[in-house]
């Protein structure tokens, strides 16, 4: 497919042989499941090893994860990014991780994907917009390669910021947004272990429409925090800005935790539309922190979740 992510390497070779091996062992016992029935052949190519966090939830088909999709810099309709995010050049793609860091730098994405602990993880996808689908990504853990550039004391939040570029982004021709795209996460928020950077799904590498060649993926927040095509990362002592919260204050907070109690100002978040579930499906009722409470609710212990949404 034009316009993505190319590596010399296999991914077999990026990932640690134990895991791979496990990952075809389950798969090969269990012959029945859902995805191994799906991905199947796929496996091979990439053989990410399976995780405790993924969901038993059915994933979403692919068709359905990859052009049902938000990425406005490509423009807002849905089938927009399926249809536009080709002219995305994800070739020789550098991430700068910059700020309060030990090592800051500039990394090339087999630098990256050199050191990390690939994994499939299947989770929810709860968007602020009340429709939900089940994904199954591949990625590693945010604070494997935040362990590798070593934070240093003083850092308090992580910054994400998309690539801006105009010539391969009709979207960013429009002034929906203000452009480049960004997001931020609370350092221990950042630090917990279901905060991915997903580099795939399905087992094949990330497609444009859905962020490659890297993007972060936070489970129990609204999908807007889950900025796509990262190129900047920044360790900072202040709440970074986001693009959502800059575009309207009032209807789009810095946390987005999943939460069916807050309302949306012009819509309930009470229940969300299962993608893919047919015209007559019933709504789903939407779980607070999107079910991942038993994981994450006590870093928001004490805090006004209504006041700080
Ligand atoms: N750079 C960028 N990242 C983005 C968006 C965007 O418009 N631009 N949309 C967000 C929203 S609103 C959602 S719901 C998810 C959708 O991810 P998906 O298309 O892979 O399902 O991406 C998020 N990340
Ligand atoms: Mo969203």
């Amino acid at each position: 497919m034009a316009g993505r992510w190319k590596n010399d390497l296999k991914w077999s070779d990026v990932t640690p042989k134990a895991a791979w091996l496990s990952r075809r062992q389950v798969m090969a016992g269990a012959g029945g499941l859902a995805l191994g029935a799906i991905a199947g052949p796929a496996l091979a190519k990439l053989g990410a090893a399976p995780s405790a966090y993924s969901t038993d939830e059915t994933p979403n088909s692919l068709e359905d994860v990859t052009t049902f999709n938000n990425y406005y810099e490509f423009g807002t309709g849905k089938e927009d990014p399926s249809r536009n995010a080709h002219l995305l050049n994800t070739e020789g793609w550098q991430v700068e991780i910059a700020g309060l860091v030990d090592k800051p730098g500039t990394w090339t994405m087999d630098d990256v994907l050199k050191g990390a602990a690939l994994e499939e993880r299947i989770y929810r996808l709860r968007c602020v917009e009340a429709w939900s689908m089940v994904v199954p990504w591949v990625g590693f853990e945010l604070a494997d390669l935040l362990a590798r550039v070593g934070v240093q004391p003083g850092a308090k939040y992580v910054a994400f910021q998309t690539a801006y570029r105009p010539d391969e982004m009709p979207g960013t021709r429009y002034p929906v947004l203000e452009w480049p795209y960004v997001e931020g996460l609370r350092l221990d928020e950042a630090m917990h272990p279901l905060t991915i950077l997903a580099t795939g799904l399905y087992d094949e590498p990330l497609p444009n429409q859905n962020g490659a060649p890297l993007r972060l993926v936070v489970p129990w927040k609204y999908g807007f925090k889950s900025i796509k095509s990262i190129m900047r990362i920044t360790l900072t002592d202040k709440e970074p800005p986001t693009s959502w919260n800059i575009a309207n204050a009032r209807e789009y907070g810095f946390y987005a935790n999943v939460n069916p109690q807050v309302s949306h100002p012009r819509w309930s978040q009470a229940t969300e539309r299962a993608i893919g579930g047919g015209l007559f499906a019933k709504r789903k009722d939407t779980v607070m922190f999107n079910g991942y409470g038993a994981d994450v609710a006590a870093m928001y212990a004490g805090m006004d979740l209504a006041r700080l949404y």
